[in-house]
Order: C-alpha cells, then sequence, then structure tokens
C-alpha cells in the first residue's frame, strides 16, 4: 500500500463541511476570530464554490420572514413550522433562526445574488416565506463570500477535497478531526479548540427510485452522505427526531421542487381521474388531530392525501402545470400583445425554476418532448432524506440561546452556548441540528452564522490549551480510516473481477445491501412508507450483521475509499433511524412513515421528542424522550 503523509493542522476553530451552513459560520467566525486573534479551518470533501446541497443552484430562498416590513413575526414563523412538523419543534432555535435570518438574506444580495423584484422595488415572493431568484451561481457566490472573509480577516484557510471520517476526542470534549485527501495520499488529522459540524443530511440510505441507469439521481445532494450524524453520535452527542425522515413530492424521475408550481404559479395536482387530492381527500385530514386542520396543510399530510391516491389505484398524479399557467396568461386575453408577452415570461420562468436548481429536469422535459404551457408533468413522492434543514427534523440536540427560554425550558433547551450539542466543543448547524425544520439555505447559513460566533466565545472561555489526543488513539483511527484500502491490496488477487470478492465488499454492493434492508424493512419506497415493530426489529438484525461486514469494505483507491466511509456514514444514520421508529410507538407523520401496528397519532403519549444517543465507551444505544414545550403562545 502506497505510503501516506500525515498532516497535522491545528487550530482553533474547525468547520467541517463547506455548504451553506459551513460558509455562514465561515463569514462570522471570520470577524470574532479577528477580534479575538484566533484561527479558522475551514474542510469540505468537495469543492466549496460547488458543495452541498446548492451546488446546482436554487431558484427560491425559502425563509424570509420580513420582519422590517411588518409582513410577518418571529412567533408567525415558530407557529407555520410547529404545525408543519405536528407539533414536534424546538422553537427556541426556529426563533433564533427566525430572527436573523432576514440580515443573512441581504447579505446575500449585497454579495451579488439577484434576488427578484417587482415593479415597486418590492422582493418578489414565492409564497408567504418565500423569496424567487436567479439563483444558478447562489453557491458560487456564498462560497465566494466565506473565503473572501477567511482571506482578508489573516484569521482563516480552506482544505478542499479532504473528506472527514470522524471525531478526535478528549474524554468528553472534541477535540478535532481525522479526514484524507480524496487526491493525494495524505491523512489530516485536525486539532482544534472547538469543531462545528456542518456536513449536510443523509442521501441514499434508503433505495431511490432511479434505478439502473438513472442511478444515483435523487433530489437531495447524493453526496451529502450522513457524515454530520455519523460524527455526532460518535462523539456521543445525543440526537434528536432521527424518525422524522423528509419525503419530498417531486416532478417524476428528475425529482424537480413542486414550491414554486404550488405557490407561485398556483397549480394543481390531480388524479389519472382528474380529481384533486388536497379537495377530495379533506376529510381525513380530521384524523391527525389539531395540525390536519392547519394552514398550509403539514406537508407530510399532503403527501399523505396523494399517496392515498396512488394506493387506491388512481394514479399517477399530474402537476397541472399548462392549466396553472394558461390560468396566469388568461388575465391578460383582451390584449393579444400583453397576452403574448405573459405566456413567453411564464415559459421562461417555468425553464428557468428547474434550470436554476435542478438542471436534469429541465433535461427531462426537453428530452420528452413536454412543453409545460400544453402538457402536465407526474408528480410522486421520492425516497426519504435525513435533513434538519428541509421538512424532517433529524440532527444533534443543541443549546438553544439564553434569552429565548423561559423557566420550563432553561435547564432543558439551554447548556452555555447556541449550537452546541451535548459533547463539549462540538457545535452544529444546517442539516446537522435537530428539530428546527425550515431553515432551507437561508436559515441553514444563518445558523451557520449563529454557531460559529457561539463556537469562538467557547474558545475564548474556555480554551486557553488545545484538547489533548493520546497519539496512539490517533494512529489507530488514522489506521482504521485507510483500512479499506489495506483490505484491497491483501485479497484483491484472490478473483478475476475486482468488484467480487469473497474476503471483501465494494462499498457499492455494500450500498445496495443497506438499501434494500431499509426499503423493505423500514418503510421504503417498496413497502409503500410503511413498517412495524417485526419488520424494524428484523431490519436492526440485518443491520448488525451489516455492521459486521463494514471492516471488509474494500477501496481500489482514494475515491472508492470516500465511497466506503460514506456508506459507513449512511449505515449509522440508518440504525439510528430504525431505532426511533421503533421507539416512537405511534403514527404522527403519515405522508413521511406509517407504522401499520400504530396506525394512529397519540398525543397523550408521545407528544415528545423522541432522542438517542450512542455511548462510544459501551458500545450501547440509550433512548429517552425529552419535553415539549411551547415558547410562543
Ligand atoms: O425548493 C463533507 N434547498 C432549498 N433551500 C432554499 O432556501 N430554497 C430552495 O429553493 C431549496 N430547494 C432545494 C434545496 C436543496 C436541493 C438539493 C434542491 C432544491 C434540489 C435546501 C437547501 O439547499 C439546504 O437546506 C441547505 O443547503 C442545507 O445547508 P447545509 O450546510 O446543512 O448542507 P449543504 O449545503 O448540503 O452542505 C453540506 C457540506 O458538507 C460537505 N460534506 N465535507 C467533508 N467531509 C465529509 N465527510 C462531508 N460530507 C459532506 C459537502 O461537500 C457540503 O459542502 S427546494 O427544493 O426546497
Ligand atoms: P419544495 O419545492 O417542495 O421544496 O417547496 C419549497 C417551499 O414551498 C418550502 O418552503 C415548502 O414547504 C413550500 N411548499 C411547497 N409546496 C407547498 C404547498 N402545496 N403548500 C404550502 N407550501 C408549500
Amino acid at each position: 500500500m502506497p505510503n501516506f503523509e500525515k498532516v497535522v493542522v491545528e487550530t482553533d476553530l474547525l468547520i467541517l463541511g463547506g455548504g451553506m451552513a459551513a460558509c455562514g459560520a465561515a463569514v462570522e467566525a471570520a470577524h470574532w476570530a479577528k477580534e479575538n486573534g484566533l484561527k479558522v479551518t475551514m474542510v469540505d470533501k468537495a469543492a466549496v464554490d460547488r458543495s452541498g446541497a446548492v451546488a446546482m443552484g436554487l431558484s427560491a430562498i425559502n425563509q424570509y420572514v420580513g420582519l422590517k416590513d411588518g409582513a410577518n413575526t418571529v412567533k408567525d414563523y415558530v407557529e407555520y413550522v410547529r404545525n408543519d412538523l405536528m407539533g414536534v419543534t424546538r422553537e427556541d432555535l426556529v426563533a433564533n433562526i427566525a430572527r436573523h435570518v432576514d440580515s443573512t438574506v441581504h447579505l446575500f444580495e449585497k454579495w451579488g445574488l439577484p434576488i427578484w423584484k417587482d415593479a415597486e422595488g418590492k422582493y418578489v415572493h414565492e409564497g408567504r416565506w418565500q423569496l424567487m431568484i436567479n439563483g444558478e451561481s447562489y453557491k458560487v457566490i456564498v462560497a465566494e463570500a466565506a473565503k473572501n472573509a477567511l482571506r482578508e480577516s489573516g484569521t482563516g484557510e480552506v482544505y478542499e477535497r479532504v473528506f472527514i471520517v470522524g471525531p478526535l476526542m478528549d474524554g468528553d470534549r472534541c477535540a478535532g478531526a481525522i479526514g484524507f485527501s480524496v487526491r493525494e495520499n495524505k491523512i489530516y488529522i485536525f486539532r482544534a479548540k472547538a469543531t462545528l459540524v456542518a456536513m449536510g443530511g443523509a442521501v441514499h440510505v434508503f433505495k431511490p427510485r432511479s434505478s439502473g441507469e438513472g442511478m444515483g439521481r435523487a433530489w437531495y445532494p447524493p453526496w451529502n452522505s450522513g457524515s454530520s450524524a455519523y460524527f455526532t453520535m460518535k462523539a456521543g452527542a445525543e440526537m434528536t427526531c432521527q424518525e422524522v425522515r423528509f419525503i419530498p413530492v417531486r416532478f417524476k424521475d428528475a425529482y424537480g421542487p413542486v414550491g414554486a408550481w404550488f405557490l407561485l404559479f398556483k397549480s394543481r395536482a390531480t388524479n389519472a381521474m382528474g380529481g384533486d387530492y388536497m379537495v377530495e381527500r379533506k376529510p381525513e385530514l380530521e384524523n391527525w388531530g389539531p395540525y390536519g386542520r392547519v394552514k398550509p396543510v403539514p406537508a407530510n399530510l399532503r403527501n399523505y392525501l396523494g399517496m392515498l391516491d396512488v394506493m387506491e389505484g388512481k394514479g399517477p398524479i399530474s402537476m397541472r402545470t399548462e392549466e396553472a399557467l394558461q390560468k396566469i396568461a388568461e388575465k391578460y386575453k383582451d390584449d393579444p400583445a400583453a397576452y403574448k408577452k405573459k405566456s413567453r415570461e411564464l415559459e421562461s420562468e417555468a425553464w428557468e425554476d428547474f434550470l436554476d436548481m435542478t438542471i436534469s429536469q429541465a433535461i427531462l422535459w426537453a428530452a420528452t418532448d413536454v412543453q409545460p404551457e400544453q402538457k402536465s408533468s407526474e408528480i410522486a413522492a421520492a425516497e426519504p432524506y435525513f435533513i434538519g434543514s428541509h421538512s424532517g427534523a433529524s440532527g444533534a440536540w443543541v443549546s438553544g440561546p439564553e434569552d429565548l427560554q423561559n423557566g420550563e425550558t432553561k435547564g432543558e433547551y439551554f447548556w452555555g452556548y447556541p449550537n452546541m450539542s451535548t459533547v463539549k466543543g462540538l457545535f452544529c448547524a444546517g442539516d446537522a441540528s435537530g428539530a428546527s425544520s425550515h431553515k432551507f439555505s437561508s436559515g441553514s447559513c444563518t445558523e451557520g452564522r449563529i454557531a460559529a460566533k457561539a463556537a469562538v466565545k467557547f474558545i475564548v472561555d474556555n480554551g486557553k490549551t488545545i484538547p489533548q489526543v493520546d497519539s496512539a488513539v490517533i494512529e489507530a483511527q488514522a489506521a482504521e480510516a485507510l483500512q479499506p484500502l489495506e483490505t484491497y491490496e491483501a485479497n484483491k488477487d484472490k478473483t478475476t473481477d475486482p468488484e467480487i470478492n469473497p474476503s471483501y465488499i465494494k462499498p457499492k454492493l455494500f450500498m445496495f445491501r443497506l438499501q434494500k434492508i431499509m426499503d423493505e424493512y423500514a418503510g421504503g419506497v417498496t413497502a409503500q412508507f410503511t413498517t412495524n415493530k417485526a419488520q424494524l426489529e428484523r431490519g436492526l438484525e440485518l443491520l448488525t450483521f451489516l455492521k459486521e461486514d463494514s471492516k471488509k469494505l474494500a477501496a481500489s483507491n482514494l475515491h472508492e475509499l470516500m465511497r466506503c466511509w460514506e456508506n459507513v456514514h449512511r449505515m449509522w444514520q440508518a440504525e439510528a433511524h430504525v431505532r426511533t421508529v421503533l421507539f416512537r410507538e405511534e403514527t404522527r407523520w403519515p405522508g413521511y412513515y406509517f407504522r401499520a401496528d400504530k396506525p394512529k397519532m397519540d398525543e397523550e403519549k408521545w407528544h415528545v421528542f423522541a432522542n438517542c444517543r450512542f455511548d462510544p465507551a459501551t458500545g450501547d444505544w440509550q433512548m429517552r424522550t425529552r419535553p415539549i414545550h411551547q415558547i410562543f403562545h
């Protein structure tokens, strides 16, 4: 096996990831680090300019509260999130982001992001909280600001194409991270006084709908593979809402988002018989307590109503793009020139929505002769994802801000530093932090800023000495990180086909095994998102075998080494999910998953957070509930 150079980097604040939360963190940290004479290091597995969920760009900013215009209040946003998550949310975390998010959006604009404006110079809203943007270069713009801030403050450095494997620990304090370059034979030891995890959510834990030639296509970025969850769990942090996966409804096969169609173009979705499930199935909402009566209908219930149609054989479900566009254009029908102009405008907005954020959907439209103004498009529930920043809620259990606590919540939701996990010196933001859904790109960036400021304070308060890690432990972790290369070299000549070998498993086949388990036993697409206790227990048993076999993962090169670890990370996310779905004995989010043996919501017993913790010392999992306190009345 080729020799690996060991690179040791000592820093004050280590930011893991280079996405929306990490870039926000870098901008904020650069400021506070300069004031305090500290160093900041950002590490991304990819190139920050185009990494993470916003790689392709986006067509909207989904969280803008508009506090200055008096349009909405922080309380309004908290209520929206509480309702959308069927009552399960940390109001202190949601409010903390909501009260700061507008300033982040104004920064985006200052950095050069084009936000749509109307004739009076006001932002064009997609919906109540969403702003339309020309966002093809959104990530490049935010990345540039982050890099500039680090460079100009003289405090920072950026490592790109370094994959973070896991945490370094000094007892109960996070001491940094270990990773490897995906381009050169280098293993990195990052030693830090505080570590901020912002490595996104997890995709491809479940079998995707796309298979064969479409394999790999997903709505959320396939390169977000559960590293945040793995990192925090392995450090011993308490996790929350691990059962709250997100299943978005998307344009079928290329996964184009639906927000602009439902909110901006006010489109309907109808079944094969022309029926509108949101109208026809309205009575079903009565079965879901107070959350069935709120506006907008929670995302999982919207999904569920559509799924009921599909399960009854009334599919396909179609987004009525032609009807929606014609309806808008019709308002201009008395003036042929204005009608023609408006039609052109709408056509171009429809295409730009996808060209800005899901180019593959535009390509699929072009390839299948779809003209959205003439023909509707099929939509479908995608496979489950783990995404604390969108309409899911999985992530680490983190401290809220002190000033938003009340007598009830102070000891429960606050322990010193906003966004610090239950592990000292380990902060989380974006998809990495849980129970604070609906932050999206702007809220994630905001949360990164909040977390970075708190992390710098932690360093100033606690960090005179850098945490220590035994060198033998570092050696052992480095050897473990590189083991798949060793395993491959030692066994590769045992078969003629390097993909199949009695002594090792390649990451792709390993991923298929994981996805099959999750799909069949944990309520994936094939199981119509339905599971029960017996299925989950069988799934856990199979995951145990998979975990044993993960020691036999093999990599023929650095790229595959990354693939190996991505799938180990996914496997851990899977286990936390299965354990928590098993623990919560009710169905609270139909449309995301359905526990057939506990088909109803149980407000009395389960209006609580379901939390879990992996204990690194014993290897045991602890499950527990935490109370949900309402802060905004
Ligand atoms: O409409 C490692 N999102 C949307 N948000 C909006 O505000 N508006 C929209 O229009 C949005 N839509 C949308 C969205 C996402 C996607 C994929 C599509 C459409 C097609 C959601 C936001 O993008 C999302 O909420 C934020 O980006 C979340 O931010 P963050 O920072 O939590 O995750 P990230 O940006 O994906 O960054 C993750 C980073 O981690 C790196 N990474 N680095 C080192 N080592 C490892 N092991 C790592 N693993 C991951 C990544 O490279 C990346 O830098 S709509 O559909 O909702
Ligand atoms: P999406 O494209 O589905 O990710 O949605 C973008 C934004 O619009 C998110 O804030 C969603 O919660 C919201 N959204 C999407 N569809 C609807 C709908 N039918 N009603 C209300 N909000 C929606």
